[in-house]
């Protein structure tokens, strides 16, 4: 295992590394059972195999080297970090560890309990010192898009550099301006970390290498979901490759990515599939699912379901729109693309957020789904009450939606569980009685 091959590197940036490596000798475990087990599995998994491995590790020496050399290392919780400018630099953006209930009750010495697991989560491997990407990072982007956030970061900042963009609520023409303005204000606040100014042209290296990977990621994203009769790779696994591509080197994952893809092109053509005919398809909508949060996929999976897409950060929303580079010659044109690409996320943060409910409609239909599962953490408050509109959207299509809310305790694994057999069951009975009825 990477962590001990690189104690004393570890030990330096201050991670508690015995603790460090017990998590992580568990997570890989966890990952060895779930994952490793599949039958079938592409031979391009390997590598996301030993990426799971060395990630604390490997990846971490590499991240570490950078810093070295006085390039920037930026940790994050959120996709509204541009990225862009942070490549750019030369440095590496990366997400932050976030989604294990075994940091929880520490961060609960300095969080209230009431709140979203991811941002207890993170705040708690702070605390811990048990998260190697935070402890490397020159600073963590913080960003004020929920209530929760936006207040945490205050806390967190006792503990650790943090930079927080002020991303509006609303899209409004003088909102977009102000974003465009704090767009600007990252790549200054990247300058004063490096020392030294960051040209246009390093800005749109950054971008194209970027670019690359979003296209990478929506090919991984067409081949796993648009083919209904067959799927050459598991949910869980086209998951974990997306969750792998929030702190792998974006050079190498894209190049990772497109070879996986080109032999996932050649299973659809051999008509290869994991999972067997008329198996349900469900799309998956909602809040980020940060490694090691699996339980839903397993959930799905391990019940004869199959998940060919991620409506979420961790997923479609992430990699659906790129920066158009087109025409751009000056840096104000150049921030004014960014900001562009940016403003199209669509959290549920926003509002009004109505393109996010017209979307989901027409990945569901371009697709050919059989349902959806409308995922929410528990204390999300946006995205638990944006619930509401998008269900009754899908309702008036007559798509098929369950509602789960959970957080990372296994607790309610089971519960899920017996909630999404029922609903696949009730997809699998539609789906027989409309053949019946064709026939
Ligand atoms: S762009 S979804 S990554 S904010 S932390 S909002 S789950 S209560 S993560 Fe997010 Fe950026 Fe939006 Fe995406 Fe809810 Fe928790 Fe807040 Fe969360």
């Amino acid at each position: 295992m990477g962590v001990e091959a690189h104690r004393e590197l570890l030990e330096s940036i201050d991670v508690d590394v015995d603790r460090h490596a017990k998590m992580m000798a568990a997570g890989f475990e966890g990952y060895k059972n779930q994952f490793m087990s599949q039958e079938n599995r592409p031979e391009g998994m390997k590598y996301f195999d030993w990426l799971m491995s060395e990630m604390q590790g490997e990846r971490i020496a590499e991240i570490n080297e950078l810093r070295k050399a006085k390039k920037p290392a930026v940790g994050t919780f959120c996709i509204f970090v541009p990225e862009e400018i942070v490549t750019g630099a030369g440095g590496a953006c990366y997400g932050l560890c976030g989604g294990s209930p075994a940091t929880i009750a520490d961060a609960e010495t300095e969080l209230p309990r009431n709140i979203c697991p991811l941002i207890k989560s993170a705040h708690g491997f702070k605390l811990q010192r048990t998260c190697a990407y935070t402890q490397s990072a020159d600073f963590i982007y913080g960003e004020t898009t929920c209530e929760a956030k936006k207040k945490s970061w205050e806390i967190l900042s006792k503990h650790h550099p943090v930079h927080v963009m002020n991303i509006p609520h609303m899209k409004r023409e003088k909102d977009l301006r102000m974003w465009k303005e704090e767009i600007g204000d990252f790549k200054k606040h990247i300058e004063e970390v490096t020392g030294k100014p960051l040209s246009l042209e390093e800005m749109k290296e950054g971008t194209r290498i970027i670019n690359e990977k979003r296209e990478a990621l929506l090919r991984l994203d067409a081949l796993r979901g648009m083919h209904p009769e067959i799927m050459p790779i598991s949910g869980k696994d086209a998951l974990f490759v997306i969750q792998m591509g929030f702190l792998d080197d974006p050079v190498r994952y894209t190049k990772k990515v497109n070879e996986l893809c080109d032999e996932l092109e050649q299973r659809v053509k051999d008509k290869m599939s994991v999972f067997k005919e008329d198996t349900p398809r469900l799309m998956i909508l909602g809040t980020p699912f940060a490694i090691p949060n699996w339980k839903l996929h397993n959930a799905v999976e391990n019940t004869g379901g199959a998940v060919i897409n991620e409506e979420s950060c961790i997923g479609h929303r992430y990699f659906k729109d790129n920066v158009d580079l087109e025409g751009v010659s000056d840096e104000d044109t150049f921030l004014e693309r960014l900001m562009e690409r940016y403003s199209k996320i669509d959290c549920a943060c926003f509002t009004p957020n109505t393109p996010r409910t017209d979307k989901i409609v027409q990945m569901y239909k371009d697709r050919q789904a059989d349902g959806v599962i409308y995922y929410t953490l528990s204390f999300c408050h946006t995205y638990n009450v944006e619930a509401h509109l998008v269900t009754e959207a899908l309702e008036k299509e007559g798509i098929p939606c369950l509602v789960i809310e959970s957080d990372y305790s296994p607790e309610d694994a089971g519960q899920i569980k017996t909630r999404v057999e029922a609903f696949l069951e009730s997809i699998s009975f539609k789906k027989k009685a409309a053949a019946f009825k064709n026939k």
